[in-house]
C-alpha cells in the first residue's frame, strides 16, 4: 500500500500555460522568444519578440484567467496537491529591480488560495524553464555570478510573501538539461544563455551550472531560515541510461554518460561535487571559477528531497561506429525491448522502477516523482459521452508507471513522497511548442497555429485518473 498522505496531483509549468505574458506588469522571459516547432523542426530562438512569429507561450491555456475553472476539474480528479511554477518575471520584470511587482506576486496569492480552498497542496518550482529575459540580454545569464543575487532576491520575495501557502518548493527544473550543449533551447531556459559564436558551450554551461548550485544551496539556507517547515527540492531530468550489450565497455560508458546527472545530485544531497567531477572537467576542457566559501555554501545548503521527471530511459554504445542517431534522445541507440511513443520516446515503466531504487540506495532521501506522462496526438470523438477523448492509450502509459512506483514503494521499500502527471490538462509542448503533443487529462480546444476557443473537455483518462486517487493506487 502507499501511504496515505501519498501526494498525488498534476504538474504544469508557468509558462505553457499561463498566457497573459504581458499582463499585470510582467516582463518578457526567456520563453517569450521560443516560437513553435514540431517533431521534424526545432523551436526557433529570436532576437527578443518578433513581429509575425507565432510564440505559443504567449497565450498558453489562458490559465491566467481561466484558473478557477481549471482547479475546480482538479478537485473533482481528488488532487491532492497541484505543482506548478511562479514565472519569474511577473515577479520581477527585468531581473534585477530592487522590490518586487506586487501585481505578480497578487496573482498568485490568488491562485495559491484557490488551490488550498479545494483541498490542493501547491508545489511549486522556482524556476522552470523561464528567467527574465532582461538577465540574458543585460548579464549573459547564470554565466554571469551576478544571478546568484538576482535569484536569491526573488526567492526570499516569494518564500517570504508565501511562507503560509506553499511548503514545497523546486529550486531549478531540470537543471541538467543543459548538459547537451548541441541543442541551445536547454542553454536559453535552464540558464538564460544565449551562446556567442566559437565560445566554448561546456565552458560556458559548466559554469553556470556551478552558479545555479551555489545560489540553489543558498536559497535552501534562506528558505529554512524564513520558515523551518519549507521543504525544499531539487528537479532533475532523470533518463537511466543503460549499457547496449553486457560487454564490459557499455557498463562503463553507461555508468560515464550516468555521471551527467548524478553530478548534479551528487552536489545537492551530499553538499559536495564527487571526485569525478575533476575528470569530467577535464576531459571537456573546462575550468570552474570558484570564490573562497563556495565549498562551505554547497554543504550547508543540501536538500530536504529529490524530485525528477521521468518520460524515458537511453541506451548508450561504446562503439564510435554505433548507430546513434536513433531516437528520442541524443546518443541514444534503439532499445530492441521498448515501445516508443510518436516522438521517439522510450515507453519503460521498469526505468522507472529502476532509477527510484537507484537514487534511494545512493541517497536514502525521500524522492518525488514531479512528472510522467504520455505526449499524444488525441482524436477528438465523433459522438462524445462523458468524455471526448478516448485516450486509453495515455492510461495504459500511467498504469504501467504507476505500478512500477508501487512496486518501488512496496517491494523494494524506496520513499516516495507522491507523483503528479505531467500536462494533467493540455499545455504548450515545451520541447516543440506544439499544441498536439497533448498529455491531459483535460482538452483543450486549440491547435498548433493557436486557433481555437480553449474550452475545457473531460478525456476518459480524467474519470479513471480519479479513481485511482480515490483507491489510493489500489485501483489501476
Ligand atoms: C519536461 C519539462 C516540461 C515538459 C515535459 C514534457 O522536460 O519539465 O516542461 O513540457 O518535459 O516535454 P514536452 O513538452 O517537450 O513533451
Amino acid at each position: 500500500m502507499l501511504p496515505d498522505n501519498f501526494l498525488w496531483g498534476g504538474a504544469v509549468a508557468a509558462h505553457q500555460l499561463e498566457g497573459a505574458y504581458r499582463e499585470g506588469g510582467r516582463g518578457i522571459s526567456t520563453s517569450d522568444i521560443l516560437t513553435s516547432g514540431n517533431a521534424q523542426t526545432p523551436r526557433q530562438i529570436t532576437d527578443g519578440v518578433q513581429p509575425g512569429c507565432y510564440y505559443p507561450n504567449h497565450e498558453g491555456i489562458d490559465f491566467y484567467h481561466r484558473y478557477p475553472e481549471d482547479v475546480a476539474l482538479f478537485e473533482e480528479m481528488g488532487f491532492r496537491c497541484f505543482r506548478t511554477s511562479i514565472s519569474w518575471s511577473r515577479i520581477f520584470p527585468q531581473g534585477d529591480e530592487l522590490e518586487p511587482n506586487e501585481e505578480g506576486l497578487a496573482f498568485y496569492d490568488r491562485l495559491f488560495d484557490e488551490l488550498r480552498a479545494h483541498g490542493m497542496e501547491p508545489v511549486v518550482t522556482l524556476c522552470h524553464f523561464e528567467l527574465p529575459y532582461g538577465l540574458a540580454m543585460k548579464y549573459g545569464g547564470f554565466r554571469n555570478r551576478k544571478l546568484i543575487d538576482f535569484y536569491l532576491r526573488y526567492c526570499e520575495a516569494v518564500f517570504r510573501r508565501y511562507k503560509d501557502k506553499v511548503k514545497y518548493w523546486l529550486l531549478f527544473n531540470e537543471i541538467n538539461n543543459q548538459t547537451d550543449t548541441t541543442r541551445p533551447i536547454y542553454a536559453l531556459t535552464n540558464s538564460a544563455i544565449l551562446f556567442e559564436e566559437g565560445e566554448n558551450r561546456e565552458q560556458v554551461t559548466w559554469q553556470a551550472v556551478h552558479h545555479e548550485l551555489v545560489a540553489g544551496a543558498l536559497a535552501v539556507r534562506l528558505g529554512h531560515e524564513i520558515n523551518p517547515a519549507f521543504q525544499i527540492g531539487c528537479m532533475m531530468a532523470w533518463v537511466p541510461i543503460y549499457p547496449a550489450s553486457c560487454n564490459p565497455k557499455d557498463m562503463l560508458a553507461a555508468t560515464d554518460r550516468m555521471h551527467d546527472r548524478f553530478l548534479f545530485t551528487d552536489v545537492y544531497v551530499r553538499g559536495h561535487y564527487p571526485d569525478y567531477a575533476a575528470s569530467m572537467w577535464a576531459k571537456k576542457g573546462v575550468h570552474i571559477k570558484t570564490q573562497p566559501g563556495d565549498e562551505k555554501i554547497l554543504a550547508q545548503g543540501t536538500v530536504d528531497f529529490i524530485s525528477l521527471s521521468y518520460y524515458m530511459s537511453a541506451v548508450v554504445d561504446h562503439r564510435e561506429s554505433a548507430d546513434t542517431d536513433a531516437k528520442g534522445f541524443a546518443g541514444s541507440v534503439t532499445n530492441p525491448y521498448l515501445q516508443y511513443s510518436d516522438w521517439g520516446w522510450a515507453i519503460d515503466p521498469d526505468g522507472l522502477r529502476y532509477s527510484l531504487n537507484q537514487l534511494y540506495e545512493r541517497y536514502e532521501l525521500p524522492i518525488f516523482v514531479v512528472e510522467n506522462g504520455f505526449g499524444a496526438y488525441d482524436q477528438l470523438m465523433n459522438t462524445p459521452g462523458d468524455y471526448v477523448v478516448e485516450d486509453d492509450y495515455r492510461i495504459a502509459y500511467l498504469r504501467a508507471h504507476i505500478q512500477a512506483v508501487k512496486q518501488a514503494v512496496e517491494v523494494d521499500r524506496v520513499n516516495v513522497m507522491g507523483y503528479t502527471v505531467w500536462g494533467c490538462i493540455d499545455v504548450v509542448s515545451f520541447g516543440t511548442g506544439e499544441f498536439s503533443k497533448r498529455y491531459g487529462f483535460i482538452y483543450v480546444d486549440k491547435d498548433d497555429q493557436g486557433n481555437g476557443t480553449l474550452q475545457r473537455a473531460k478525456k476518459k483518462s480524467f474519470y479513471w485518473y480519479q479513481k485511482v486517487i480515490a483507491t489510493n493506487g489500489e485501483e489501476l
